[in-house]
């Protein structure tokens, strides 16, 4: 049933730690008493979140134990503080998980979004699936009807058809809008389940600073029909700077580079 989200003031990462004992290294979990058909992993893109993330991991390990599932907490760390880009982080984090399990579900994770409701499960669909459709932050209503932002969840195969996700949203705004188009063009149908989600504060974080406003968005999203399969999984590049076993998250630093000196897609 239904979750409720407070944040407690006082809460640390070793508590959260002392409370999710069967966690194994890197954020894994296996269920102790059944064998699980399921295999989620959580990615999440990251830096300098660290009071969100705190508040995030209280509640979802918790939450994916409750279901059941075999899981593994993947955080993609952006390197440097050039300007973040979301949908390659999450590219990177695909590839990355799928390197160490057969994961046959990928839920793409926002870091301040917590579920609010047990119903809302964690495994893939026949379609992708667009599961923050319900948060507190849009008074529990889809603010767009194409809205893809969030946390979503595809298969590895939907994944790959699709090419991924686009790798030039450099800022704030439209990668999301980009892959409901790259859906739409996959012939996908979508699916969207009744997820509750709530946003943690921003202003929780300390550090309240909003990523930059992304200003080619629109122009970007208007060449997405022509761009979207040379744009995505089969041109990533990027490089692991480090990959530490943490006891609830498996945490990878990469440098995605920058677009500096990139011709633009035609
Ligand atoms: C749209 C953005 C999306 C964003 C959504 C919700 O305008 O990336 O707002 O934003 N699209 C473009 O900018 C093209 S939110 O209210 O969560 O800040 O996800």
């Amino acid at each position: 049933g239904p979750i409720h989200v407070t944040f407690p003031a006082k809460l640390t990462m070793e508590e959260v730690e002392r409370k999710n004992p069967l966690v194994l290294e890197g954020g894994k979990y296996r269920p102790p008493d059944c064998q699980s058909t399921h295999w989620t992993a959580v990615i999440i893109p990251h830096r300098s979140r660290e009071i969100h993330l705190k508040y995030l991991l209280y509640y979802l390990h918790p939450f994916l134990q409750r279901q059941q599932l075999n899981y593994g907490i993947y955080i993609i760390h952006q390197a440097g503080d050039y300007t973040f880009n979301r949908a390659k982080l999450l590219n990177v984090g695909f590839k990355e998980a799928m390197k160490e399990e057969d994961w046959n579900c990928m839920f793409f994770h926002d870091v301040d979004l917590i579920p609010e409701d047990d119903r809302n499960v964690y495994t893939c669909d026949r379609y992708p699936k667009h599961a923050s459709i319900a948060m507190d932050k849009f008074r529990y209503k889809l603010p767009y009807k194409t809205y893809f932002g969030g946390v979503s969840a595809l298969t590895p195969d939907q994944y790959l058809k699709m090419n991924g996700f686009p790798n030039t949203y450099w800022g704030w705004g439209g990668e999301d809008d980009d892959i409901a188009v790259r859906l739409h063009l996959s012939h996908y149908v979508l699916f969207k389940p009744t997820h509750i989600h709530n946003q943690i504060q921003k202003n929780l974080s300390g550090t309240s600073t909003r990523n930059k406003l992304y200003c080619y968005r629109f122009n970007l999203l208007a060449k997405t029909r022509r761009t979207w399969k040379q744009d995505g999984m089969n041109s990533l590049e990027y490089r692991v700077l480090s990959k530490e076993y943490h006891r609830l998250f498996t945490n990878i630093t990469v440098d995605i580079g920058t677009d500096k000196g990139l011709k633009p897609l035609r």
